[in-house]
């Protein structure tokens, strides 16, 4: 009797009609045959061996650099189900129209079949998937996510209990280009593209967008927040979990090194993407990464701004639309050092310090393995996550919104996340720079309904009898003539100092109509060119200001008509009365 898994593989390979089918093991074997192959076509570049060994470089097709929301969509039997915040399609009606699409699309290709679970491999809270793939660069890239191979095949056996995901790179066409979710049947289809969370399928795709419809059925979070833990010189050490839109540095905040003027301080990696949570038998929410490598953005990044990760990616790591120095060493824009005189772009043209153009791609990103990370936290992959004090929701805002404050209460949090919105960025394709709604940092990854999905926050909230303490922050208040007030990257822990403070008791705050902020005196500047006046306007709580943006925050909860929990709309009116008295 064939199993459940290879049942749907065979049915895919006579919708696809490969040339050859490959079982991935996982092994380092298949890593380096399938990496020798590469090598061979193209698909693959050798770095230079000795300063990065194990270190390639991958270029995508230019049209093909970044996620693409308007090509994604969320296929529920109701088009309510996936709500305003997702593109719609009927079941059928996509199956037939991306049907096509796949139909003989691996001829001439062989198909992969990587069996991956998303989770520590002993965690009930882990997932299998199996994704099927035509990119053998989506193969290896797989492995370093996730944990890849026998191990998660083990862990299936013959059960039906697995996400499905079919890919294709198709002809990387984006006008045949469809990323396509089947909550209901935990199916995934994704055809055109070849890149990132639009192919990698266990990331946003399985994790998030899937994610996030079993975590509500379920009663658990599945949520885009990196998790760290910070242990203070006493020895105690206090898990965080935050939500940032992509590219607005959830990567360097999770491997946040203290400055020197913050001995006694360390924080610890646990992840930095994403987070599964599940309320515990203690009452406290415990979180795990499901994820084992980082897909992180590259231009930007460096000593100074991530040091952990700039060792990271030292061996062992895939470099996606980055430029090459003529020493065969990545290069992209704001690494360390002078920028080199020539390069080979991200397009493989060549490119100099007199060019106009960027050298790397402005998404261009790195896939390595999270265990190379020093900053690891030793619980990284305890089956059991670790316990969530605070959460905190962020976002890149140059005016308006505070470096920090805290919420009332879990409803109130809630109405914080909700109404968090945040400048555009090259994660997706799109104008960058945009203010633009996105509630929790989910809006690209939220699987159903966002009015569903704020009422379930609220329900988990109410089962939690030691719930996490909830925070906004902003590093990117800007002054009037637009330079940003606060320094980020290390000196960031002194504001998590302060959260920590608060969860534990520690320390007083001022209550004001939008949450409680810290007393000057709160945030440890010492050393900092940061003046009293500037952090007065850092902390500033501009009453006029907040209630003209309270009407932007109602119409966007009108989005979502009766689905809209009341008690987010009770929220809104107090904050309008608190900031009228
Ligand atoms: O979705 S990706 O994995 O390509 C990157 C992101 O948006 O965080
Ligand atoms: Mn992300």
């Amino acid at each position: 009797m064939p199993t459940p898994l290879e049942r749907w593989v065979d049915e895919c390979a006579q919708l696809t009609r490969p040339k050859n089918i490959h079982w991935c093991d996982g092994s380092e074997a298949e890593y380096q045959k399938l990496t020798k192959e590469m090598l061979a076509s193209g698909t693959l570049m050798e770095l230079n061996q000795r300063e990065y060994p194990g270190c390639y470089l991958h270029r995508s097709d230019p049209s093909d650099v970044a996620r693409t929301e308007h090509l994604t969509f969320v296929c529920t039997s109701k088009k309510d189900d996936a709500g305003p915040n997702n593109n719609w399609m009927p079941p059928a009606e996509a199956k037939e129209k991306v049907g096509a699409l796949f139909s003989g699309a691996m001829k001439d290709r062989t198909m992969y079949v990587v069996p991956y679970i998303m989770g520590p491999t002993t965690s009930r809270y882990s997932q299998v998937g199996v994704e099927l793939t035509d990119s053998p660069y989506v193969a290896v890239s797989m492995r370093t996510m996730t944990r890849m191979g026998k191990v998660a095949s083990d862990r299936l056996g013959s059960s039906d209990h697995f996400v499905r995901g079919l890919h294709s790179i198709g002809d990387l066409n984006p006008d045949r280009r469809f990323i396509l979710h089947f909550p209901e049947e935990r199916l995934l289809w994704s055809v055109g593209s070849g890149y990132g969370g639009n192919a990698l399928l266990g990331k946003k795709c399985h994790a998030l967008r899937l994610g996030s419809y079993m975590a509500r059925e379920e009663g658990w979070l599945a949520e885009h927040m990196l998790i760290l833990g910070i242990e203070d010189p006493s020895g105690r050490t206090t898990y965080v979990a935050a939500a940032f839109p992509s590219a607005c540095g959830k990567t360097n905040l999770a491997m946040l090194v203290p400055p020197v003027s913050q001995k006694g301080y360390k924080v610890w990696t646990v992840g930095e993407d994403i987070a599964w949570m599940h309320p515990g038998p203690d009452g406290r929410l415990w979180a795990i990464n499901p994820e084992a490598g980082f897909f992180g953005v590259a231009p930007g990044t460096n000593m100074k701004t991530n040091p952990n990760v700039m060792r990271t990616i030292r061996t062992n790591t895939i470099f996606t639309n980055v430029a090459v120095t003529p020493h065969g060493t990545p290069y992209w824009e704001g690494m360390d050092g002078p920028p080199p005189h020539e390069a080979i772009d991200w397009q493989g043209k060549p490119w100099t310090l007199d060019s106009t153009t960027k050298a790397a791609h402005p998404n261009s990103r790195f896939t390595t393995p999270a265990r190379q990370c020093p900053a690891m936290s030793p619980e990284w992959e305890n089956p059991d996550g670790v316990p969530i004090s605070a959460i905190l929701f962020g976002g890149r805002r140059a005016s308006l919104i505070p470096l920090v404050y805290q919420s009332f209460n879990w409803q109130h949090g809630v109405f914080l996340g909700a109404t968090m919105a945040s400048e555009t960025t090259a994660a997706a394709t799109g104008a960058v720079g945009v203010v633009r709604r996105d509630p929790m940092a989910m809006l690209p990854f939220c699987g159903y309904n966002m009015g569903d999905y704020f009422a379930h926050w609220l329900r988990v909230g109410k089962g939690l009898t030691n719930p996490p303490q909830i925070f906004r922050v902003n590093w990117f208040r800007m002054s009037p003539e637009g330079k940003y007030l606060w320094p980020g990257f290390g000196e960031n822990l002194r504001v998590l100092r302060w959260v920590l403070n608060r969860v534990h008791g520690e320390v007083g705050a001022a209550e004001t109509p939008i949450g409680y902020l810290p007393y000057f005196s709160g945030i440890d500047v010492t050393g900092l060119d940061v003046s009293a006046g500037t952090l007065k306007e850092l902390l500033d709580v501009d009453k006029k200001e907040w209630a003209e943006a309270v009407p932007g925050q109602k119409e966007y909860f009108q989005k979502y008509g009766d689905r809209m929990p009341k008690e987010l709309w009770q929220e809104c009116e107090a904050l309008e009365k608190r900031l009228q008295s």
